[in-house]
């Protein structure tokens, strides 16, 4: 079995979309290992976007993760849940992402695109550890 970080980003919980997002997961045969609304604050945005530091859209970036409480969960499913995630994501860009996908159904917009998750395993482990130590 393998975990991942997946967070529903501030949009999607100001739209209400959690429950859809959540279940959309779950109907998948994924299971939520854990869940929290939480609001993140500057320094751990700085933190889980650490590669994103020094680009252009990085300020945009840290300003919408934390203008509202985002749901961030630990998911578990088989080996190389990740990528099943990053699949059912969609493109980063919604304006690119397939019909189907979270992001081609339910975004528009490259700044308020809903959902993350972890982007590989060692990613999935980094990121459990900043918000939900020892889970991963
Ligand atoms: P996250 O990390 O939020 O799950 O998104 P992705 O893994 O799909 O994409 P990413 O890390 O490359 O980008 C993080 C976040 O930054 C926004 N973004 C990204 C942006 O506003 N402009 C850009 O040019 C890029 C590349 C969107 C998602």
């Amino acid at each position: 079995m393998e975990r991942t970080l997946v967070i529903c980003k501030p949009d999607a919980v100001e739209r209400g979309l959690t429950g859809e997002v959540i279940s959309r997961i779950e109907r998948r045969g994924l299971r939520l290992v854990a869940a929290e609304l939480r609001t993140i604050t500057e320094d751990v945005a700085a933190v889980h976007y650490a590669e994103h530091q020094g680009k252009p859209f990085f300020d945009d970036l840290v300003v919408f993760i934390t203008r509202s409480p985002v749901m961030v969960m630990v998911v578990e499913g088989p080996e190389g849940v990740h990528k099943v995630l990053r699949t059912m994501m969609g493109a980063t860009n919604p304006m690119e992402a397939a019909p189907g996908t979270i992001r081609g159904d339910l975004a528009i917009e490259m700044g308020e695109n809903v959902i993350h998750g972890s982007d590989s395993p060692e990613s999935a482990a980094r990121e459990i550890d900043i918000f939900f130590p020892g889970l991963s």
